[in-house]
């Protein structure tokens, strides 16, 4: 495993109230991944925190369809979409970061899935796969190179957030005990083939830790 070096970035995905037990689209054992993501963050000398931030009338969510139901699909203008139950609505408590994250060590917070006729899976691209969120252009005047994933959920947000920065030329690795998936239909066991192929390396905290040499 490579170990976090000067140019590594911790890439925190929307670990907020709504995905974790108890929210409105909540990740089974979500909130697990707290205690793992603050354990690694001060090693990383670079470290971004996202939120997925929507406007209560957003095109993803099925109330804001006729008749959808939950977790059905759709087709937006860049394809098809999958129709969420209401989350993440800017500003609710649903919206905020789990309370015993530790944000008070973001470099920088990056909110997405703002415009209401597009979702936006990924840290990187909106669902257009065009439009992007700035985190790119971020990451290369600080010298990142390398971007460390952890977060919810491991097959949408994560999966997307991976595939992009790929795409844009950065090495990427998946802390794999720091995510938690939705597993739509199989979507978890297709998002982790696609990350392999893609080249995304897979580690685990205690593995960065002891490479590292905490906690020894
Ligand atoms: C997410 C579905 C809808 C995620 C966000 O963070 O993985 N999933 N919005
Ligand atoms: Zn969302």
């Amino acid at each position: 495993m490579t170990v976090p070096g000067a140019d590594a970035a911790l890439i925190v995905i929307d670990v907020q109230n709504d995905f974790c037990p108890g929210g409105a689209l909540a990740v089974a054992d979500g909130a697990a991944v707290v205690p793992l993501v603050n354990q690694i963050a001060p090693l990383f000398k670079v470290r971004v925190f996202t939120q997925d931030w929507h406007p209560a009338d957003h095109g993803s969510f099925a109330d804001n369809h006729a008749g959808a139901a939950l977790f059905s699909m759709t087709e937006m203008s860049y394809g098809p979409q999958v129709l969420w139950p209401a989350h993440c609505v800017q500003g609710t408590s649903g919206a905020a970061f789990h309370p015993d994250l530790d944000t008070n060590r973001a470099d920088l917070v990056l909110r997405k899935g703002f415009r209401p006729h597009v979702d936006s899976y990924s840290a990187f691209f909106e669902n257009d796969r065009d439009t992007p969120t700035g985190l790119a252009g971020y990451l290369r005047e600080r010298g990142i190179a390398h971007v460390w994933l952890a977060g919810l959920a491991t097959d949408f947000c994560v999966h997307y957030s991976a595939m992009d920065a790929i795409r844009l030329g950065f090495a990427v690795t998946l802390v794999e005990d720091a995510c938690r998936e939705i597993d739509l239909d199989g979507s978890h066991g297709r998002a982790l083939g696609a990350m392999g192929s893609a080249g995304v390396a897979f580690a685990r905290t205690e593995e960065i830790r002891a490479a590292i040499g905490v906690g020894r």
